[in-house]
């Protein structure tokens, strides 16, 4: 109780931090970035695993959300006018799609700037059962209507995901790490992963392997066709003013 008062400020106070980790084409580019959200309550690190889950209980979620993305607005407003053009993801909770306002802010943001929609991915996990409501569907729907690229996060950990490949309009589908942590040596493990890159192939969805560890599971996953790879290989995540050059370097 005494840590979600200190989130519930924290949040209210904008003390939540954005990183941001690097999202690599197969030579090496950065294609995008995932942004994910980091609290330091006072100089002990809370993990977004602990956090996310307290504020989901507090119903705190779609206001870290709006911070989130109005952070990520403003930097992508920047690299915008330094003719940066590099995609954030982000991850997005059943809670966050279910408030109106919070939706009705993503709607707005790409009537006012377009070229926003190219900008912003949005990551829906399938394990959240919220995430077989209807009107999260439909308004997935819209948001990909308006231009957002819809990414599946951690496929095949939850229990309905080639269900969700039905009901969700997704572009892109991130096999989960538990599936590349036992790479090159787990033959079962590398026939689940062929499977579901023949599978996201045949619904024209791209494919991110999350999770890269080592420079063997990077070999292996672009000798087998995956494009967009991720994982501590080759970036951990870090806090986003670290990146903003970063992208500026690309002009
Ligand atoms: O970055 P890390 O591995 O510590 O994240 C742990 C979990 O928390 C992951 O499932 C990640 O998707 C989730 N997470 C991190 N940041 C956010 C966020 O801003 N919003 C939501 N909804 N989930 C997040
Ligand atoms: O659930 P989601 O896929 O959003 O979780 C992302 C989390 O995975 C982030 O917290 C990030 O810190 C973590 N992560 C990113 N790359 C790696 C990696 O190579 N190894 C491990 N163990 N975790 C990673
Ligand atoms: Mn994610
Ligand atoms: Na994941």
């Amino acid at each position: 109780h005494t840590l979600g008062l200190t989130l519930g400020t924290a949040i209210r106070n904008r003390e939540i931090e954005v990183w941001l980790q690097p999202q690599v084409t197969p030579d090496g580019q950065i294609r995008s970035f995932e942004a994910l959200s980091r609290w330091n309550n006072n100089g002990q690190f809370i993990p977004p695993n602990i956090f996310i889950g307290i504020a989901e209980t507090l119903g705190l979620l779609p206001l870290l959300a709006e911070n989130m993305v109005k952070e990520l607005v403003s930097t992508l407003t920047y690299w915008h006018e330094e003719k940066v053009h590099t995609p954030i993801a982000f991850n997005l909770a059943g809670q966050e799609l279910m408030n109106d306002a919070f939706f009705a802010l993503l709607m707005s943001l790409v009537s006012d700037n377009p070229w926003l929609s190219d900008m912003l991915e949005l990551e829906i996990t399938e394990t959240s059962p919220v995430m077989t409501n209807p009107l999260i569907h439909k308004r997935l729907r819209s948001l990909s209507q308006y231009g957002y690229s819809i990414a599946i996060d951690d496929f095949g950990t939850g229990q309905a995901s080639l269900g969700q490949l039905i009901d969700i309009p997704a572009n892109i589908l991130k096999i989960d790490r538990r599936f590349i942590a036992p790479l090159p040596d787990d033959q079962r493990h590398m026939d689940i992963v062929k499977s579901t890159m023949a599978l996201a192939n045949s619904l024209n969805m791209d494919v991110i392997a999350e999770g890269i560890e080592t420079k063997e599971q990077a070999d292996l996953l672009v000798s087998l066709g995956c494009t967009i790879l991720q994982g501590y290989y080759f970036a951990k995540p870090s806090p986003m003013s670290e990146w903003t050059a970063e992208g500026s370097a690309k002009a």
